[in-house]
């Protein structure tokens, strides 16, 4: 398959050896009183991917692709959450403090949950991570390998921490990557914005992005 208006040019995949990655796509960003707003940030941003995510997560389950979900999430004893993190900036709440959700970014609260519109099917990949990037102290790369993957659609939030940090990662690792430009948001338009360009400036550093209404139509034919 091929993604012919892809950016920087076009992107080549196969179905088999593909994975739609979904990053952090749970109440303590998407919602009121979790770690994002706890943050300072407004989180009815986030809040408008969410229909673009479900069509592309809908249509990909379609075809039978493999998904992988990821969630920040730390121990209840904050053995995985170093105190640079825990005590970085100025939030209203820690990592660990109790919210209007439960504790916030800890693994099992309320707060922690994948919101209920893209919760995962019995089956598909469910990688908790302590850190922003997806494959840092995670099975995912071993997963992945074992699986056959070669290439990454990526979705969800936020594009410049988790997002962008995860197709970093990958990208060390081998694998092509592309981020829906319109399934992935920032707090910050004008970072979402600069992080788009980064990635795929260079020739696609990083890797590429594409609308995901040029993703649909392929799935659709398959
Ligand atoms: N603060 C912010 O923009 N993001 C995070 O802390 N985590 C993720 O991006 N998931």
């Amino acid at each position: 398959m091929q993604l012919n208006q892809a950016q920087p040019f076009p992107y080549n995949f196969e179905l088999k050896s593909t994975a739609l990655v979904i990053i952090d796509m749970q109440r303590d960003f998407i919602e009121p009183g979790g770690f994002g707003e706890t943050l300072g940030n407004d989180v009815s941003l986030l809040q408008a991917i969410v229909p673009a995510c479900q069509a592309v997560l809908e249509a990909w389950r379609g075809v039978g692709g493999l998904v992988v979900h990821t969630r920040e999430a730390h121990r209840a004893d904050l053995a995985d959450c170093p105190p640079a993190k825990r005590n970085r900036g100025n939030p209203s709440l820690r990592i660990g403090d109790m919210g209007a959700m439960g504790r916030i970014l800890i693994a099992g609260e309320p707060g922690n949950q994948f919101i209920a519109a893209l919760a995962p099917l019995p089956g598909e990949i469910v990688i908790d991570k302590p850190g922003k990037g997806a494959f840092y102290a995670t099975p995912l790369h071993e997963l992945l390998q074992q699986e056959g993957i070669t290439h990454l659609l990526f979705m969800g939030v936020t594009t410049e921490v988790c997002v962008q940090t995860s197709m970093r990662e990958a990208n060390d690792r081998g694998y092509d990557s592309l981020l829906l430009e319109d399934c992935t948001e920032s707090y910050f338009p004008a970072f979402k914005a600069a992080a788009l360009e980064m990635m795929r400036a260079q020739g696609a550093i990083v890797g590429w992005t594409a609308a995901s209404g040029q993703l649909l139509p392929l799935l659709q034919d398959c």
